[in-house]
């Protein structure tokens, strides 16, 4: 019997694509079980978006450890000491899970199969080693952000980690070091690269990218055509790439939470104002921008006319201009929470002002939706200059330029081109989920590898 044991990285929006992941691959296996490993936070917070779903028959949920010791007292600050404390735990926290729940009759009682991995938990790599079965890891992010993360020791080596180093070459192109990121600037590397190197963090992002090489397959949340060079220059690194994105064009989606009525005012203000000129304003699920910039986006939403719809942690609201939301009641709807991917598919949305994290990128390149880029940490840097540099399909909201931006994507003659070439972007990823399409073949594959009980 196949039992495929599935490792999540709690964090972010990661453990959540990766059941959803595993819920089309449980109804494509109906004879496999899936044993889904996260922790009992994150487990509780994601299983109701996608509890529903009859492919959770074969799939079952374990709890594990935070890797948070009794009484622990925070001092760097979360999120990062909480990710740190979770990785230093995983190597035996998530073997004795998974020895716990064979044990208790957990995948039929059947021993583990296939192991099924996000890629930041590379101890799932030697876990799948030590069992002699494959190791499918699950990158979550873009192509770039991984071959920036592999060649980490090279771009260090010319750069320097020293601050005074990458300030002084801060502009400059990776074109001179490693020729597939030449799109990029040393300033679009992500945090821990170049600066804040140490830490248990950067050091496993940098050693999971060397790891994943004796992974069996990479899982990308991506689509052939989107990504090409970078794909090419890592199917020279990696075994077996399999690109099966967009992930919420392809995956079954989450029960769409809209407790606000956000699909309701968008078809409302669709009846009443030209397609494509609706904003979308959203920095995730966990971020927020910066007091300042809050006020000022504010200001720029309210000075363009422009009807919106801005995703906002409660706690932020204190940091709008008095008097903001009563003088755009009516064109705008500022609430904690939307049903973004539907809101990005939606005929009236015009422009989406983003944090760049890499679901939201592609939940805009599916909905053909300019964006324009306020990235804040790690990934989204290098994710916002794919959008404006590589793409063309976004603006970057340079010192909180967001009213210069909005003027430009929803009414200038470069926002309509950047359209143009978002709405192509578009049919290229529904053709990769139709039938016959890269994504879906790789999703075969896919199916196929974890089926096949084959051996390392
Ligand atoms: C981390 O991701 P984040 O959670 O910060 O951001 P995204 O990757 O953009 O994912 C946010 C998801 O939450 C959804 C939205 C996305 O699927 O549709 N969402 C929503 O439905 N409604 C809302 O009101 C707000 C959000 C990290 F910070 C990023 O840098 C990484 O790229 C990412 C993936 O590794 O993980």
């Amino acid at each position: 019997m196949v039992h495929v044991a599935v490792f999540a990285f709690p964090f972010g929006t990661h453990a959540a694509p990766l059941l959803s992941l595993v819920a089309k691959l449980a109804v494509e296996a109906p004879a496999a079980t899936f044993s889904f490993f996260n922790t009992a936070k994150s487990n509780a917070s994601i299983a109701p978006a996608v509890v529903s779903c009859e492919a959770l028959r074969n799939v079952d949920l374990y709890d594990v450890w935070d890797g948070v010791p009794e009484g622990y007292a925070f001092d760097q600050g979360r999120p990062r000491e909480e990710i740190e404390l979770f990785l230093k735990a995983a190597p035996g926290n998530l073997r004795r899970a998974m020895e716990d729940a064979v044990a208790a009759g957990g995948g039929s009682g059947n021993a583990v199969t296939c192991v099924l991995g996000d890629a930041f938990v590379s101890s799932a790599g030697d876990l799948a080693e030590e069992l002699g079965v494959p190791w499918v890891s699950v990158w979550t992010s873009a192509t770039f952000s991984l071959l920036a993360h592999f060649y980490t020791e090279k771009i260090r080596r010319v750069i320097g980690v020293r601050p005074e180093d990458v300030l002084a070459k801060r502009d400059e192109r990776l074109e001179f070091i490693i020729p597939a990121l030449s799109p990029f600037r040393v300033r679009d590397l992500m945090d821990g690269i170049v600066t804040n190197v140490d830490g248990i963090f950067p050091r496993m992002l940098q050693q999971m990218a060397e790891k994943s090489r004796r992974a069996t397959a990479v899982v990308f949340n991506t689509f052939d055509g989107l990504e090409s060079t970078f794909l090419d220059h890592l199917r020279t690194i990696y075994h077996k790439l399999l690109t099966v994105g967009p992930f919420s064009l392809f995956l079954p989606p989450p029960s769409q939470r809209d407790p606000h009525g956000c699909l309701e005012w968008l078809d409302a203000a669709a009846a009443a104002v030209r397609p494509a000129s609706v904003g979308y304003v959203s920095f995730g699920s966990f971020l927020s921008l910066p007091p300042p910039e809050v006020a000022a986006l504010a200001e720029a939403l309210e000075a363009s006319g422009a009807r919106f719809v801005w995703s906002m942690k409660d706690a932020a609201r204190v940091h709008l201009p008095d008097g903001f939301l009563e003088r755009t009641k009516g064109r705008g709807l500022v609430v904690p929470w939307a049903p973004q991917a539907a809101m990005l598919a939606h005929a009236a949305t015009g422009a989406f002002v983003t944090h760049c994290g890499w679901n939201s990128v592609l939940e805009s390149v599916a909905g053909g939706v300019p964006m324009i880029c306020r990235p804040i940490f790690v990934d989204q840097t290098m994710n916002a200059r794919a959008v404006t540099d590589v793409w063309r399909i976004g603006v970057a909201a340079e010192g909180g330029a967001f009213g210069k931006c909005l003027s430009l994507v929803l009414d200038g003659e470069e926002g309509k081109e950047m359209r143009r070439r978002a709405v192509a972007l578009k049919e290229t990823a529904r053709s990769a989920v139709g039938d016959g399409g890269s994504s879906s073949k790789n999703f075969g594959a896919l199916v196929e590898l974890l089926s096949s009980r084959w051996k390392r």
